[in-house]
């Protein structure tokens, strides 16, 4: 029994689900070991022994329902050939973007190019548990494009208009990126992924007038895609705020992935049946034990009648202690549902 599936499948299952986003990263000492020994990012994404390594680092520490494929959205842009660098305290850095390029790569010449990924997936399914849920990946259309073309993180700057004037470059663009990452998620799917979970980090800087063309209709796409794999999928529109509703409704993922502005219980109500994931704004997990203790509850209280998977409202901060990810785990599983 996968725990995780059966609840976003809608079938039986006990207790709640629980796996984190980036659960594999840098609160880990282990993994900060390996990364110190593979200064490149994106060769270390690429080396499918030490990725299948990684991966597996947390659910050696910790009673976690899912295993999620070390690697990064930003593969993508790489694998169709954009230069991609991560520098240290600044984030992604991307070389310029040649269109043209990318329009004409061929989906076999990007599978070539990230393919220990899908080795690392392969070697993965080998080693875990068959319980537990191996998570695939990608970013959607709109965030990978944002990052294309902004070259650099939005957090350090970004300018919206800039980025959306070029309506007929953004089109092709967006249709080029919805081809690959089905590409990219089919591969994973064959390798052994058997959830899928799509990332819109920066849906939030889209205005609603826009939301339909770049988020709503390009998640639907790869969904629909997905979904005719009989995979389940997990979407997660970060920062719409009152839009979740309408994403879902429009979109239908299997599960959504709620982030820390939503408020549970609003949503529960209203979305009436599509499974729930996160929430936990993860700067809660720095402050006190009681705190943690009474904000973990809040969520499985409000959900104890409703599918939910425990994780947070985006990544676990790498200041974060590990022995805080045990305490919350411990916390969960002595709820009974
Ligand atoms: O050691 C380091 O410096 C690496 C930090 C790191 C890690 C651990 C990056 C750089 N990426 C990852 C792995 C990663 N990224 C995973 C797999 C591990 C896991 O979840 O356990 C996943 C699913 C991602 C997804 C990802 N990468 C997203 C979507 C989720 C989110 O955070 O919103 C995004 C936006 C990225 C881009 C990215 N990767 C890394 C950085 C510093 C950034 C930029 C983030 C930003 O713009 O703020």
């Amino acid at each position: 029994m996968r725990r995780l599936n059966n609840c976003i499948e809608g079938k039986k299952y006990d207790g709640y689900p629980i796996w984190f986003m980036r659960q594999a990263g840098r609160y880990l000492p282990e993994f900060r070991k390996i990364r110190r020994n593979n200064p490149n990012f994106v060769n270390l994404c690429l080396n499918e022994n030490l990725s299948s390594e990684i991966s597996l680092q947390p659910l050696k520490r910790y009673d976690l329902d899912a295993a999620i494929i070390f690697s990064d959205i930003l593969m993508i842009p790489y694998g169709l050939g954009q230069g991609l660098e991560f520098k240290k305290n600044f984030g992604p850095k991307l070389n310029n973007l040649n269109l043209n390029n990318i329009l004409n790569l061929d989906k076999s010449v990007f599978i070539k190019n990230v393919n220990p990924i899908y080795n690392a997936i392969k070697i993965l399914n080998k080693k875990i548990n068959k319980k537990k849920s191996l998570i695939g990946f990608a970013g959607s259309p709109w965030t990978l494009l944002v990052y294309m073309l902004n070259k650099e993180s939005p957090k350090n700057n970004i300018n919206v208009n800039k980025i959306t004037k070029d309506k007929h470059l953004i089109k092709k663009l967006l249709k080029k990126l919805e081809e690959i990452i089905c590409t990219h998620l089919e591969k994973q799917i064959e390798s052994g992924a058997n959830v899928i979970q799509l990332f819109d980090s920066w849906a939030g800087i889209l205005p609603k007038k826009d939301l339909y063309e770049y988020c709503y209709i390009p998640n639907l796409k790869i969904v629909e895609y997905i979904k005719s794999k009989k995979v389940p999928i997990i979407c997660f529109p970060r920062g719409i705020g009152k839009n979740y509703i309408d994403f879902c409704s429009f979109v239908k993922p299997n599960c959504i992935s709620i982030d820390y502005d939503i408020n549970p219980k609003k949503i529960k109500k209203e979305l009436g049946g599509i499974a729930i994931q996160g929430g936990m704004d993860p700067k809660k997990l720095l402050l006190d034990k009681s705190i943690i203790k009474k904000t973990v509850e809040k969520y499985l209280d409000i959900f104890s009648d409703y599918p939910y998977v425990f994780n947070l409202g985006h990544g676990v901060l790498p200041n974060t202690n590990p022995e805080t990810i045990d305490y919350v785990i411990k916390i969960i599983r002595e709820r009974k549902k």
